[in-house]
């Protein structure tokens, strides 16, 4: 998969998806990431990407042309181009499994105020959200989005991780209960009996009544409860 990523800030996004699992993802050739500073794509000698808002209001809103000329050099057949913005579609793992099997992404990230509407219009496939707060700006949002889709990418988790039950994934959609490591005991609490005991079926079976009642206290929502 090929990934590119339009922004002011393309550090932002290198420094998460340059290390860990994803950068050894990229540096294997299993995906191909871009990094793009939008300032490339003006054309006056400020390099201006921000201009004031038509009808007033606070703040800068991003102009149209840097992205316009962004997309018509990185689109090409089959690409797909992904906004990040409070606005959009709210980020899960369903999109992300949909994402992981495009051959393109752009990703658009915008600041400031937000991007000229024409942008979204003309260009944009999908405008996402990865949350109801307030950022600074989408790039952010877009490295977290990439490293949801790149870690779903054949060969970027080892067999063991990928065949892992997760939440979110699947049927049966809730939390996951505790984990614990060595030593048995630490700070004066112990590791649950159940973990040390070899019993496959009551490890499973505890496992799911800790991730249900983690889910019934955080996430109601998930069992369908309260939406949140
Ligand atoms: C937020 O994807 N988002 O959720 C997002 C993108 C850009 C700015 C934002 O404040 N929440």
């Amino acid at each position: 998969m090929k990934i590119d990523i339009v922004t002011i800030f393309p550090e932002i996004a290198r420094g998460p998806l340059g290390t860990s699992i994803v950068g050894r993802a990229a540096e294997a050739g299993l995906v191909e990431i871009g990094y793009h500073d939008l300032r490339d794509y003006t054309t006056d000698r400020h390099r201006q990407v921000d201009d004031l808002p038509y009808g007033g209001g606070p703040g800068m809103v991003m102009k149209p042309e840097p992205f316009f000329a962004a997309v018509a050099d990185l689109r090409r057949e089959g690409s797909k181009v992904v906004m990040m913005t409070p606005q959009g579609l709210p980020f899960r793992q369903a999109v992300a499994e949909d994402l992981s099997r495009e051959s393109h992404l752009v990703f658009l990230c915008g600041h400031y105020e937000g991007v000229d509407h024409r942008v979204v219009e003309a260009l944009v496939d999908l405008e996402l959200s990865i949350g109801d707060y307030v950022l600074t700006n989408g790039t952010l949002a877009a490295a977290v989005v990439v490293d949801a889709v790149a870690r779903l990418l054949p060969g970027v988790l080892g067999d063991g991780r990928s065949a892992e039950v997760e939440s979110f994934s699947g049927e049966g959609r809730h939390l996951e209960g505790p984990h614990y490591t060595r030593p048995a005991e630490y700070a004066g609490r112990r590791v649950p009996e159940v973990l040390l005991s070899g019993n496959h079926a009551a490890i499973a079976a505890w496992r799911e009544q800790e991730g249900l009642a983690r889910t019934r206290r955080n996430r109601p929502d998930l069992l369908g409860g309260v939406e949140v």
